[in-house]
């Protein structure tokens, strides 16, 4: 049989100069065995546009006009350009579906991987963004030139309700601005919901008198949608400005309608990122860390965790800073096989958060990393200390000031015991 039956090739076009209104995309992909680039290019943009295994028998004369189309190849790193008309104003899981769905099991790719997208303006002008952003957040906690400060209880999971909030007041009267609950905690028999948010705001206030400073929380309200509606409402009564939600595990389009339901409640949202790295960590296959911040930020939370490149999580530097950079920067210039220009437009930055396997011995290392615009959590690494959680947070602060004052940790400890301390036990140790 010689008659061609597919279409593949008109998917691809290396002369192709996309029109500013197109949303580019930069794929990793390998070609499976017998099979060429250009084939597989065709594929990719095939399959996730227009096209499909075959000729069809009706093309109306728009389809040509909704075509993506593989432009640019270097290597194993693919541009395609899609038209504008693909997408539906304001529904990110569309797009999902489209550069991130049947291609990643097409077996016209041995691997495949979505780096990042460049969205022109039409786009993302239907996203409403952060609510806050940092300079909002840093104006309510009264926090300028240092990171902010916050830690979960640990063991993460398995204290009473009133047991969480006195490790919580610990963490407060040690320095820290926030108390976060973990990922996995959300209402449990020993932990449940409504009373963890009475005793928190109850030792926050005490806190806030006792210090003098303002304290919050970030209280996960993870679950179906209608239930985390009813749990950021019972935050915000109880004088809460934040609610965490697992994005990853939750989805787009649940966080579309928290992002909408928080901000009439003048409420922002931290992202913890659980169960990323099934797709974001495997450097040939899935979809990189970049390109979910991205989609956060237009989505419009206010912080989501960005790797630490020294803790016990994976992400190297080059990874952390452009997660960091797509949070917080307005315009981002072309970084090779890891970012797309984009510039943001009105859309607000957000806070990269810096966690995981922390402790003030590796707090100068990771400011390096970030500068002082960052949210800093360390967890283990305070109620580790020897001295226990209002000591541990203590040092943690030392540290942050000792990067400020640009002095070393051991000179900063010969009149920081917290810090001596904690230097003591962990050093510099980087955990696995
Ligand atoms: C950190 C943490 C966070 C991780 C998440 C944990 O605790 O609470 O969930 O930072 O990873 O459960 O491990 P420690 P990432 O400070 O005690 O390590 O920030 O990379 O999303
Ligand atoms: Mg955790």
């Amino acid at each position: 049989m010689s008659k061609k039956v597919d279409w593949y090739d008109e998917f691809v076009n290396m002369k192709y100069k996309p029109d500013p209104e197109e949303l580019i995309a930069l794929f990793y992909f390998e070609p499976p065995k017998g099979m060429t680039k250009k084939e597989s290019a065709g594929r990719i943009a095939s399959e996730s546009s227009t096209g499909t295994w075959t000729t069809l028998s009706k093309l109306p004369p728009r389809m040509k006009g909704l075509q993506a189309t593989s432009f640019e190849m270097k290597g194993n790193y693919l541009k395609v350009a899609y038209p504008r008309d693909l997408w539906e104003n304001g529904n990110f899981p569309q797009l999902l579906s489209g550069i991130a769905g049947n291609i990643f099991g097409m077996k016209g790719v041995e691997n495949l991987r979505l780096i990042d997208v460049s969205f022109p303006r039409s786009y993302i002008k239907h996203f409403p963004g952060p609510i806050l952003g940092p300079s909002g957040i840093r104006k309510r906690y009264k926090v300028y030139k240092r990171p902010l400060t916050g830690a979960v209880p640990k063991p993460k999971i398995g204290f009473s309700a009133k047991e969480h909030a006195e490790v919580g007041y610990e963490t407060w009267m040690g320095g820290f601005e926030f108390c976060k609950d973990d990922e996995n905690l959300s209402s449990t028999k020993f932990n449940n919901f409504s009373k963890r948010v009475k005793y928190l705001a109850q030792y926050r206030d005490k806190a806030m008198k006792e210090t003098g400073d303002i304290k919050g929380a970030y209280v996960n309200i993870t679950a179906e949608v209608e239930e985390m509606k009813k749990r950021a409402k019972l935050l915000h009564d109880h004088g809460f400005d934040y609610a965490m939600i697992d994005v990853v595990v939750t989805g787009p389009s649940a966080l579309q309608t928290m992002r909408e339901y928080l901000g009439d409640l003048k409420m922002t949202t931290h992202a913890h990122r659980a169960m990323h790295a099934s797709f974001t960590r495997n450097p040939l296959h899935g979809i990189t860390m970049q390109f979910l911040a991205k989609m956060y930020r237009l989505i419009g939370l206010n912080q989501l965790h960005s790797g630490t490149a020294v803790g016990k999580l994976v992400g190297t530097k080059p990874e952390v800073l452009c997660v960091a950079d797509t949070l917080r920067e307005k315009k981002i210039t072309e970084r090779k096989k890891m970012l797309l220009d984009q510039d943001w437009g009105s859309i607000k930055p957000a806070f990269p958060v810096s966690s995981g396997g922390l402790h003030p011995g590796l707090v100068p290392e990771v400011c390096n990393i970030y500068g002082e615009e960052f949210v800093l959590l360390v967890s283990g690494g305070i109620h580790g200390h020897p001295k226990g959680t209002r000591a541990g947070a203590k040092a943690t602060m030392q540290a942050i000031e000792a990067w400020q004052e640009k002095v070393s940790l051991k000179e900063k400890a010969k009149k920081a015991p917290e810090l001596a301390l904690a230097l003591e036990k962990w050093g510099q140790m980087k955990p696995q």
